[in-house]
């Protein structure tokens, strides 16, 4: 019997406080018409702990920041979507 080998994914996934997916913000900051900031809330509890932020202008993620305490300082920073990869709405915030 082979068994399969555990392969880790090439994408870093970041821990949150939930697994929701809740998004307080979404704004287009240079207005090429994609969202490029993603306020988000993984908990429920109203409070933003989740943050990205696509740096390129390709729509995809660049940055994901997660606030794990609450306490307005980011406390991971991880390359990519970091396996919450956001859904690709209109900005509700033009900037
Ligand atoms: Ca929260
Ligand atoms: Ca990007
Ligand atoms: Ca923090």
């Amino acid at each position: 019997m082979s068994q399969a080998p555990e392969s880790v994914t090439d994408s870093e996934i970041v821990e949150t406080r939930g697994d929701e997916r809740v998004e307080l913000l979404r704004a287009d900051t240079n207005n090429d018409g994609k969202t490029d900031v993603w306020v988000v809330d993984t908990d429920g509890d109203g409070k933003a702990d989740l943050f990205q932020f696509d740096t390129d202008g390709d729509g995809k993620v660049d940055i994901t920041m997660v606030d794990i305490d609450e306490d307005g300082q980011p406390d991971e920073v991880v390359d990519g979507d970091g396996g919450l990869p956001p859904e690709q709405l209109p900005p509700t915030v033009q900037v």
